[in-house]
C-alpha cells in the first residue's frame, strides 16, 4: 500500500511524543480503573470505530455567497482519494469514502476501485445528485427532480439514481443515499400531498433497482433550497417513505437538517426503535444547516446522539446498523485538517458515551434521581478521552497528533505545486 506521507515521519514524531502519551494514557487508565472500567476494552472499541469521509469534503466548500478556493485543491476523484488517504493515514478513523455522482464520474470504475484499494480505502454509500443541473443535461431540475410535475424530468432523475447504483456495484458500495432539493418556495406552488405521492412513486422505481444486499438511505432536510416546504422535510416524512418503500429503505439523519433546538437524539432513539435508522451525516451548526465541523459548536449534542447509539448497541436493538459519514463544508480551513479534526471529535463522542455507567444510569432513572442520572451522563462527557483516541491511532500506525504531523509534512505545499488551480473545481454541500 502506498502512503503519501512517509511512515518514518509519523514514527519519528510519535517516538518524540511517546513518553508524554504513555504518562497520560496511564493516568487515565488508573482513573477509569478506580471506577471499575477497563481502558483496554474502550480503546479496542474506539479503534474499531470508523466514519466515512465524503469525496466532496476534501474540496473547499462555499456558501450561497461565494466560494474561496484553497491552494492545492483536488482536481478530480483521483486527487480527492489521495487527500482522503492522508486523512485516514494520520487519523486512522476514516477507511471509507462516499462518492457523489456525477461529480466523481470516471470512464473506468475498476481502475478507480483499484486506485482506492492501493491507498487503503474502500467505498461507502454512493450519493446521487438531482439538486443541480449538469452541462448538457436534457431536462432541468429547477422545479424539482423525483417529484417534478413533468414525468420526463422524473424519469431522468430516476435513471440517474439507477445509474448511481450500477456505478456503486462496481465500486463495492452497498447503499445509495438520496437527498433531493425538491419542494416549494411559495404556498400554493405545489400540492403537498401530490408531491409526496410523486416521491413515493419515483423512489419505488429506484428501490426496485437495489441489489438484494443494498440499502436505500433517505435523507430529510427541513428547508433550503426550497424555503416554504421541502418534500422530505423531516424524520416523519422520511419514515413514512421508508416504511412505504420496504425493509431496505431507512432514514438518514444529517445533524444540520432540523429546526433549531430540535431534540435530535430523541429522533435517533425513535428511528432505532422502528429499525429504520440508516445512519448519519455529521456536522455542527449554530443557526441552521451551517455545515460547520462536527463537534465544533455543540459537542454535548453529539455526545447525546452517541449516548443513544451506545444504549442501542448495548441492548442489541434489532436492525441497528448505522452508517457514519462526515458531511461538512470547509470554507475557511484546510479540508484535510477539518476532516481529521471532525473524525476525531466523532470518535471522541463515541468514547465518552462508552464511559457512561449504564447500569447505574438505569438505577438512577428508576429511582427518579434526575440529577444523579444527569451526573452519570456528564461523567462520561467530561472525561478527557484524548489519550484513548491517541492510543487507538498509534496502534493502527496513525499519528499521535495528526494535525501537527500534517502541518509538518508539507503535503499541502507539495500538492499546491502539483495541482495548478482549475476553474470550477467541484465541491458541494448536501
Ligand atoms: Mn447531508
Amino acid at each position: 500500500m502506498s502512503h503519501l506521507i512517509p511512515d518514518a515521519l509519523i514514527a519519528e514524531a510519535n517516538a518524540k511524543a511517546q513518553n508524554a502519551h504513555e504518562d497520560e494514557y496511564g493516568a487515565l487508565q488508573r482513573k477509569l480503573a478506580r471506577a471499575g472500567q477497563d481502558i483496554e476494552a474502550i480503546t479496542a472499541e474506539v479503534a474499531a470505530f470508523a466514519v466515512a469521509v465524503p469525496t466532496w469534503g476534501v474540496g473547499t466548500g462555499g456558501t450561497r455567497f461565494a466560494r474561496f478556493p484553497g491552494p492545492g485543491e483536488p482536481r478530480d476523484i483521483f486527487d480527492k482519494l489521495d487527500d482522503c488517504a492522508v486523512v485516514n493515514q494520520l487519523a486512522r478513523a476514516t477507511p471509507t469514502c462516499s462518492p457523489h455522482f456525477p461529480w466523481d464520474k470516471v470512464s473506468d470504475y475498476s481502475e478507480l476501485a483499484q486506485f482506492a484499494r492501493a491507498r487503503g480505502l474502500s467505498f461507502d454509500a454512493v450519493n446521487s445528485n438531482t439538486f443541480q443541473d449538469q452541462l448538457g443535461q436534457t431536462h432541468s431540475y429547477k422545479f424539482g427532480s423525483l417529484t417534478h410535475a413533468d414525468a420526463a424530468v422524473r424519469a431522468q432523475a430516476i435513471a440517474h439514481n439507477l445509474e448511481c447504483i450500477e456505478i456503486g456495484k462496481k465500486l463495492g458500495s452497498k447503499a445509495l443515499t438520496v437527498w433531493i432539493g425538491d419542494g416549494a418556495n411559495f404556498s400554493g406552488q405545489s400540492n403537498l400531498n401530490r408531491a409526496f405521492d410523486l416521491y413515493l412513486e419515483a423512489s419505488a422505481q429506484i428501490y426496485a433497482g437495489l441489489p438484494a444486499d443494498w440499502r436505500l438511505f433517505l435523507e430529510h432536510k427541513l428547508y433550503e433550497p426550497a424555503f416554504y416546504s421541502t418534500v422530505i422535510s423531516d424524520w416523519g416524512s422520511s419514515l413514512m417513505a421508508a416504511q412505504a418503500l420496504g425493509p431496505k429503505a431507512s432514514c438518514l439523519v444529517d445533524l444540520g437538517h432540523h429546526a433549531p433546538n430540535v431534540n435530535i437524539e430523541q429522533i435517533v432513539s425513535r428511528l432505532i426503535r422502528v429499525g429504520r435508522l440508516a445512519g448519519f451525516h455529521f456536522n455542527d451548526s449554530k443557526y441552521g444547516d451551517d455545515d460547520l465541523d462536527a463537534g465544533s459548536i455543540d459537542p454535548f449534542r453529539l455526545f447525546l446522539v452517541f449516548n443513544e447509539l451506545v444504549d442501542a448497541a448495548a441492548r442489541n436493538a434489532p436492525g441497528f446498523n448505522p452508517a457514519y459519514m462526515l458531511d461538512q463544508s470547509h470554507n475557511v480551513t484546510d479540508p484535510i485538517e477539518s476532516l481529521m479534526q471532525s473524525a476525531m471529535e466523532v470518535v471522541r463522542a463515541y468514547a465518552q458515551a462508552l464511559l457512561v455507567d449504564r447500569a447505574a444510569l438505569g438505577l438512577a432513572q428508576a429511582q427518579n434521581d434526575a440529577l444523579g442520572a444527569h451526573r452519570l451522563l456528564k461523567a462520561g462527557f467530561l472525561t478527557d478521552v484524548s489519550p484513548i483516541l491517541a492510543e487507538a491511532r498509534r496502534r493502527k500506525r496513525g499519528a499521535l497528533d495528526p494535525i501537527s504531523l500534517y502541518r509538518q509534512s508539507g503535503y499541502r505545499a507539495q500538492k499546491t505545486r502539483e495541482r495548478p488551480a482549475v476553474l470550477g473545481a467541484v465541491s458541494g454541500i448536501v
